[in-house]
């Protein structure tokens, strides 16, 4: 078999985010090696350097939106690059940029799997269910709803991003780490039946059952994307975010969580997101995204099983 490829697309905006910064995440990456890294590992690598978009007016809501167009045409971008990566049969990874790409991104592995009768599942690693909507966001961050708009809740330049109907639907979305869900927002995801692992199932269960959960039913047939938003991790060992919420999974949690990931062997696709450098110290978030993901490409603590 040949080398599996890699592509990293860099994707430097902070349009849908409530802090400025996310738009260095890309750079703090590649400045942390992630290429080097994922190279050791046996992978071919290739880096297509950044997209481009607007920049970020910083704007207050129209309609409940901030920064709508601008919102679209990143997302534009990020849809167009991923799609011909994954048509090329390689595996993206986004650079972020803040959570608001995953529109672009997911839209692009959705319609890959409706083209090669593949069964989608996304994993959505973040302390955020992403699931307001203009009725009950309380910020009109965008960033906070890209969950919704992907199931066809949300404006309709975002819903039908990919052509003429949602990108995909709530039963494909397992969310772990979950423990910021605002009060509309939580009326919302128990409607549309979004399968929620928050930070009480994880104390609990443990995470090794809550991904055996998370995990079960993924298959040969299974594009298995990640979406992993680095809010998703305790502040205490990642600061660098600009949405900070305390509780959240430790390095080892963390860790278990990515090499039952890669265990799986089905990974196809992944966004790294919200990593945001104006908060972060001596780029030690960025070294500890690199690191969780040379565990999500197979980097293992077992010695034996
Ligand atoms: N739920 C809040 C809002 O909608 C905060 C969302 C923050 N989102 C992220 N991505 N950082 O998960 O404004
Ligand atoms: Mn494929
Ligand atoms: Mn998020
Ligand atoms: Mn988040």
């Amino acid at each position: 078999m040949s080398k599996q490829t890699i592509s990293l697309i860099g994707v430097p905006t902070d349009i849908g985010a409530g802090h400025r910064g996310a738009s260095m995440g890309p750079e703090a990456l590649r400045v942390a090696n992630l290429a080097l890294r994922l190279e050791r590992r046996g992978l071919q690598v290739v880096d297509r350097g950044n997209l481009h978009g607007p920049i970020n007016p910083w704007q207050p809501p129209t309609d409940g939106y901030r920064h709508l167009d601008e919102v679209v045409a990143w997302n534009m971008a990020v849809y167009t690059a991923f799609h011909q990566e994954l048509s090329a049969g390689h595996l993206p990874i986004m650079l972020g940029g803040d959570h608001c790409l995953a529109i672009g991104s997911i839209t692009a592995v959705a319609r890959h799997c409706r083209e090669t009768g593949k069964q989608l599942r996304v994993l959505w690693l973040d302390a955020h269910s992403d699931f307001n909507t203009a009725q009950a966001t309380p910020s009109g961050n965008i960033h906070g709803m890209p969950v919704a708009c992907l199931c066809g809740y949300g404006p309709q330049v975002l819903t039908e991003l990919g052509g003429s109907a949602p990108a995909t639907t709530p039963d494909v979305f397992r969310q772990i780490g979950i423990r910021s869900v605002d009060y509309g927002e939580k009326q919302l995801v128990r409607e549309a039946n979004v399968g929620i692992y928050d930070m009480r199932h994880i104390d609990e269960e443990g995470m090794k059952r809550v991904m055996e959960q998370a995990l079960a039913g993924i298959d040969e047939n299974t594009h298995l994307h990640v979406s992993f938003d680095v809010d998703f991790l305790d502040p205490s060992i990642a600061p660098g975010v600009g949405t900070t919420v305390r509780g959240g999974p430790t390095y080892r949690e963390a860790q278990l969580c990515m090499e039952m990931i890669a265990d799986t062997g089905h990974m196809a696709s992944l966004d790294i997101v919200e990593l945001n450098p104006a908060f972060d110290k001596r780029n030690q978030t960025a070294k500890l995204a690199v690191d969780l993901v040379e565990s999500l490409f197979g980097k293992s603590t077992l010695i034996r099983r």
